[in-house]
């Protein structure tokens, strides 16, 4: 299968009513992860890096290894520009064969947000690029907000914004947080505020810092010499939830990487006279494997490739 425009899964995601797996990679491993455990659950797929990707390994590593496999693979996919900020990265991206990409730009004044996600829409869609973008904002527990309510999307505004710039999808805010520390207490997402903006726009919509932050990983981390305390995710009931109010596409970045991490950790301090890293990455890169299958089941989008034939 080839590489697939984003607008493709966007649109057949929202048709039938499942979400794609969106999952970042920054090396060999992770993206070699995601793409066995697609094949095995016969599921779509996002890859997508980050401007912080880009920086640590080199866009030409990141696309250039996409590419070099991507005629080994059935599954359809997508390669994803997660949170561009400029211009320029996705003028980037789109020179390195991206077929999707994300302008963020929701830190920014809503018209500014709005003229310059035009611009990118204009550019991108006589190539066959679907282009996501974001509206209100993400805020985690280390972020100090005093009102969570106004960061959150206003689905009004969210339906102007998707007439008015032709993005393929758009990811309101509804109380998620990137990273492992994304509640103080229970998990409190805005289910009513997303109805509302998939009512009003009925088009793809996306949901980012949505990880579960399993125990069972933070519990290894914790027990083989690392400190992460108060960890705190989403948990799959409200992600199940979301996709059946019409999330389209689910970003998950940190339970690869607890899962990955939690491996290493375990095996370094059970093998102290291994140093053969591969002997460490190896099983890393397995439990990566599994945690990217056990989301895509969450998603509903496992033998959803058979949709793209
Ligand atoms: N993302 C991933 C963001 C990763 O700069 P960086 O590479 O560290 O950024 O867009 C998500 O929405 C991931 O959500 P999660 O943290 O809940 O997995
Ligand atoms: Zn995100």
């Amino acid at each position: 299968m080839p590489l697939l425009s984003g607008k493709v899964l966007f649109e057949k995601a929202n048709e039938s009513g499942f979400a794609v797996g969106a999952f970042n990679f920054n090396n060999m491993e992770f993206l070699k992860a995601i793409l066995e455990a697609a094949e095995e659950e016969e599921a779509p797929v996002f890859l997508q890096t980050t401007e912080s990707a880009l920086r640590y390994a080199g866009i030409e590593f990141l696309a250039g290894m996409v590419h070099a496999v991507k005629d080994e693979f059935r599954v359809p996919f997508a390669l994803h520009l997660d949170h561009g900020r400029s211009l320029d990265t996705v003028l980037l991206a789109i020179r390195h064969g991206y077929t999707s990409v994300m302008i963020d730009l929701s830190d920014r004044p809503y018209e500014e947000n709005l003229e310059i996600t035009r611009k990118v829409v204009s550019l991108c869609a006589p190539l066959g690029i679907s282009v996501e973008a974001e509206l209100g904002r993400l805020v985690g527990i280390e972020d100090n907000v005093e009102s969570e309510e106004e960061l959150l999307v206003d689905p009004e505004q969210a339906k102007e914004f998707a007439l008015r710039t032709g993005v393929d999808a758009l990811a309101p805010a509804i109380g998620t947080a990137h990273g492992a520390f994304k509640f103080k207490g229970e998990a409190r997402l805005d289910f009513e505020r997303l109805r509302k903006v998939k009512e009003l726009t009925n088009m793809p919509l996306v949901l980012h810092g949505a990880s579960g932050v399993y125990y069972e990983y933070v519990n290894e981390i914790n027990t083989f010499g690392g400190e992460i305390k108060d960890a705190k995710g989403v948990p799959d009931e409200d992600v199940r939830r979301a996709v059946e109010l019409g999330i389209n596409k689910v970003n998950t970045d940190t339970d690869l990487r607890l899962a990955f991490v939690a491996t290493l950790r375990r095996i370094m301090s059970e093998e102290k006279g291994n140093i053969d890293p591969r002997k460490f990455f190896k099983p890393a890169m397995e439990e990566v494997k599994e945690i990217v299958k056990r989301r895509i089941r969450l998603y509903g989008s496992s033998g959803m490739a058979s949709l793209f034939l």
